[in-house]
């Protein structure tokens, strides 16, 4: 099956009982039992619940994964992965990462002796420099959020082989329908579902593809031990979103690109970072490692480098609204210093450049026009 028919179609089937072309909603907790012990593979809803288990089974097709698992939230399914592991082991991560990310792995799990190494992954040397015997997770996001930095998940998996070392990749910005990284060697991948899978900005949701039905049945112990599942209604809306994601992606990526291009040309923009464009430093990795466009995200700078000129902006944009998160139809524009990486030190955020002038946008699947008015006439403000 090819990506366009999988998301309608990889993983489903029509209910059992009525033929339902969607799965119905089966919001109950439990299931009746013939003798103890004796159901239907159904028994309690943390165990597993058909609604998600449809949205799973779908996750895990276009992920070209053994298993799908659905969570909470993206932070609870980040959570679930680094709880395969034991004090004293060590991960390393990528040094641009979701804010909310970098606060699990330095405020909750250091506290269990985890050791976290960030290294900018942009070189894979800077990997293999940090690993120990104790390393057993390298974790990263590519693009990066929300620097928009490219890593070679190929070369990342290449370099760890063989020395049973997991590979994690949070796929949320790419989404599947531009890349999958299990195909490119990695174990797991991880989805804030909040985004593009849900694609409508009305659910909060994660989700765990994992490469093999061994890792599947160990991930999903610790998420029924733990018990950061989502529930139906929720996975009732992801699934439905999926449904939709090639053609959103598609927009995403075309309307992405036209941004990009205009703010490029503009004359009070300094920077603009997307994948898509031929003077993004990984650009060719960009067209290697993903494919039918570069997605909704854009990043840019100030000319003049000034946190008032990018808070202007963002006040004066009409069409885009300012707010966190991203995928979602609708385009939405964040200060990342101010909301969604306000959680990393300002000195780190230094750092890697996350500057005060630095504003994200994620391109919705408005008209372009529209879209481009509305940042010519926020700039002019
Ligand atoms: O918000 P939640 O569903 O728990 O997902 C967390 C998360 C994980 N990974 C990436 C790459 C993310 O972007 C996020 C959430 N990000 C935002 C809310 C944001 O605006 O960047």
């Amino acid at each position: 099956m090819k990506f366009n028919t999988k998301v309608i179609h990889g993983g489903q089937h029509h209910e059992a009982v009525t033929g339902a072309v969607n799965v119905p909603l089966f919001l109950t907790s439990t299931f009746a039992q013939k003798s103890p012990g004796e159901h239907s593979g159904y028994e309690y809803s943390r165990a597993a619940n058909p609604t998600r288990q449809a949205l799973e089974d779908a996750l895990a097709s276009i992920e070209n994964g053994a298993r799908g698992l659905a969570f909470g939230s993206g932070l609870a399914a980040i959570d679930c992965v680094l709880k395969l592991l034991n004090p004293g082991d060590e991960v390393i991560a990528c040094d641009d990462l979701y804010g909310g990310s970098y606060r699990m792995f330095v405020r909750l799990f250091e506290k269990y002796q985890l050791k976290f190494h960030f290294v900018n992954m942009e070189n894979t040397e800077n990997i293999t420099e940090k690993i120990t015997a104790k390393t057993k997770l390298i974790w990263l996001e590519t693009p990066t959020n929300p620097l928009m930095k490219l890593i070679d998940i190929k070369a990342v998996c290449q370099a760890v082989s063989g020395k049973g070392i997991l590979v994690a990749v949070d796929n949320t910005f790419a989404s599947p329908y531009l890349q999958n990284p299990l195909d490119l060697g990695a174990d797991i991948v991880m989805h804030s579902a909040t985004k593009y899978i849900g694609g409508h900005s009305d659910i909060i949701a994660g989700a765990l593809i994992a490469k093999t039905p061994e890792l599947g049945e160990q991930l999903h112990f610790i998420q029924f031990a733990s018990g950061a599942i989502l529930g139906p209604h929720d996975s009732y809306l992801a699934l439905r979103g999926i449904k939709t994601l090639a053609i959103r992606m598609q927009r995403h990526s075309e309307n992405g690109l036209k941004v990009a291009e205009f703010l490029q040309n503009h004359p009070m923009i300094k920077e603009v970072i997307y994948p898509g464009l031929s003077n993004h430093p990984q650009h060719e990795l960009a067209k290697s490692q993903m494919r039918n466009g570069f997605g909704g995200m854009v990043t840019f700078t100030f000319r003049s480098g000034k946190k008032e000129d990018a808070i202007k902006f963002l006040e004066n944009l009409k069409v885009f609204t300012l707010a966190e998160s991203l995928g979602g139809v609708e385009s939405l524009a964040n200060h990342p210093a101010l909301m969604t990486h306000a959680s990393i030190p300002a000195e780190k955020r230094a750092e890697i450049g996350i500057t005060d002038d630095l504003v994200r946008l994620s391109v919705g699947i408005e008209d372009i026009e529209d879209l481009l008015t509305d940042i010519d006439n926020a700039l002019k403000a």
